[in-house]
């Protein structure tokens, strides 16, 4: 027996009820991004099938100079989920060849990921300074508001392709309302390509995304005390051409009910019922570019890596009429 009155219940569990109370079930990606979850991401970024993240780096340090230079001078840059930095590196190298001090503002949910942040680009860049930022995105981007100087506001890594069509519009709009004119903006997002090398990158040889997506479970029986079986279900990645995504989903092997005292709640799963737990929206550069101007910018450059696996778009901020 748990006493329930002594148990604070995390700020997701009515998140939690309601994905897991509705036909068909879902839980929030953003419990994957436990400690636990966030290693296992980290791990996945370096799988040989998951080349999102060395493509992004990839084009980032060959074309840095040429980013540099349509930035103009006296840039600062913010980067949304900046996590440890690694990827903005190089660019900074880059304006810093170009002016005298580069101001960097990291944005992060995790203060131990913006203190290595803050470490890397410090040692290996003594002009540029760094000024950590901690902030939740759900509480808004008004933190923008307080950064003096023209800015780059950096979102990289494919992470906007997460958020259905109409939500990322939404928070693209939203961080175009704390921008000023001169401001601007780096979106990295994922491009369509063969099936078969999404499905890999999005359900890989070493089972480490399966792992990812299960720890979820884990995350649910240690947090919330469920009792999820983690050898009754499997992870499965499908790719959905209509809608431009791959689905992540944790697909039960046999007829189970699952227990979460916590929430009052029993669970009924049917043999082979998925319960969705991420999508990872694809782009062309036509949708990135309609993304953009449905949420106030214009696309002024896009840069590719030599496969056009990945891309990197540079957008300003609409001119108001
Ligand atoms: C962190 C959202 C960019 O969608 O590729 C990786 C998360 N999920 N493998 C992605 C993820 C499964 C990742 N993002």
């Amino acid at each position: 027996m748990i006493a329930r009155e002594l148990v604070t219940l995390p700020s997701y569990a009515e998140e939690v009820a309601q994905g897991l109370t509705t036909q068909p079930k879902s839980l929030p990606c953003k419990l994957f991004y436990d400690a636990t979850g966030s290693a296992l991401f980290e791990e996945i970024t370096r799988l040989p099938e998951y080349y999102l993240t060395r493509t992004e780096l990839e084009i980032l340090r060959e074309r840095a100079d040429e980013m540099a230079s349509r930035l103009g001078t006296d840039v600062t840059v913010v980067e949304l989920g900046a996590g440890t930095a690694v990827k903005t590196c190089t660019l900074l190298e880059s304006l810093s060849r170009r002016q005298i001090r580069v101001r960097y503002y990291p944005v992060d949910i995790s203060r131990a990921a913006l203190h290595q942040a803050k470490e890397r680009v410090e040692s290996r860049c003594r002009q540029i300074l760094v000024r950590p930022v901690v902030a939740d995105f759900s509480d808004g981007f008004e933190f923008l508001r307080s950064i003096p100087d023209k800015k780059l506001v950096a979102y990289l890594g494919s992470s906007i392709g997460n958020f259905d069509p109409a939500a990322a519009v939404a928070m693209l709009a939203e961080i175009n309302r704390q921008m000023t004119p001169r401001d601007m903006l780096l979106l990295g997002t994922d491009l369509v390509k063969a099936k078969s090398m999404l499905s890999a990158a999005y359900d890989d040889s070493e089972g480490v995304t399966e792992q990812f997506n299960k720890n979820i479970l884990v995350r649910l029986n240690r947090e919330l005390f469920a009792d999820f079986d983690l050898e009754s279900f499997r992870h499965v990645a499908l790719w959905n051409p209509r809608r431009s995504r791959m689905e992540i989903y944790l697909e039960s092997l046999r007829t189970q009910t699952v227990d979460l005292p916590l929430l009052q709640l029993r669970v009924h799963f049917a043999k082979g019922e998925r319960m969705h737990t991420e999508n990872s929206y694809k782009y062309t550069v036509a949708t990135a570019k309609c993304m953009l101007e449905r949420s106030g910018y214009v696309l002024t450059h896009t840069w590719f890596d030599q496969h056009k696996w990945f891309a990197l778009h540079l957008a300003n901020v609409q001119a108001s009429a």
